[in-house]
């Protein structure tokens, strides 16, 4: 693959893709990737490969997942650690659901941190709840996700995600990384103001 013109120098870049669950994360994520030369890592993704090969800890993630609830810190942790040291030279790491509570978030940090690297931004998409609902019933019609097939599985992940999660975006705050996104509306017009915000700060 051709080396992407926006990742040209050494300087590494960093993104966190953050939002409830069904504003865009993955579907925006595809796209950035293609166009950043980035590597892509989707802790949603990574569980739901364990699940399929019927690991023990895919087996354990997916009761959880099922309930709508979040997968414990120290097991998400690990596979972020692990696919973090699987690509030592990547240009840079687009982080999607990850982190999804402060401890994962000041994990991170952590782990960055021992690689000379932080974040560059933290992108956050704003989607109305009736929205979410909407997108991720439609998506259950296809997916064969069975978090995606019932409504109150899908209510339950939008309540932790405000009781747990929401407050990852105070904790980029206080570091000045946070820039809100609308994210209602085409796939591309979300994904043309994404861009903005990243050639706005990625030299
Ligand atoms: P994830 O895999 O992260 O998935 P998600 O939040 O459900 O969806 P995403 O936001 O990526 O979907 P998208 O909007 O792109 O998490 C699944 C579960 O894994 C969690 O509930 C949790 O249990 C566990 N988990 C994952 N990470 C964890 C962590 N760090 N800690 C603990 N537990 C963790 O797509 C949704 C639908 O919207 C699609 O059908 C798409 O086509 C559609 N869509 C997208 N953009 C649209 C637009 N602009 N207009 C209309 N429709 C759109």
């Amino acid at each position: 693959m051709p080396e992407s013109k926006h990742l040209a120098s050494n300087n590494m870049f960093h993104i966190i893709l953050f939002g409830p669950p069904g504003s865009g994360k993955g579907t925006q994520s595809e796209k950035l990737i293609a166009e950043y030369g980035l590597i892509h890592l989707s802790t949603g993704n990574l569980l739901r490969s364990e699940i399929e090969q019927k690991t023990a800890l895919g087996m354990e993630a997916k009761s959880v997942m099922d309930k709508g609830q979040l997968v414990p810190d120290e097991v998400v942790i690990g596979m972020i650690s692990s696919a973090l040291d699987a690509n030592p030279d990547a240009k840079g790491f687009l982080f999607d659901g990850f982190p999804r509570t402060v401890a994962q978030a000041e994990a991170l940090d952590k782990l960055l941190k021992l690689k000379n690297g932080e974040i560059g931004v933290f992108l956050a998409l704003q989607v109305s709840e009736e929205e979410l609902v909407k997108r991720l019933l439609g998506r259950g019609l296809t997916s064969g996700r069975s978090d995606d097939t019932n409504e109150s599985v899908i209510r339950a992940r939008i309540a932790e995600y405000n009781a747990k999660t929401s407050v990852v975006a105070d904790y980029y705050k206080q570091f000045d990384k946070v820039v809100d996104i609308h994210g209602e509306g085409s796939i591309d017009e979300i994904f043309a103001a994404l861009q903005k915000e990243i050639d706005a700060r990625m030299k």
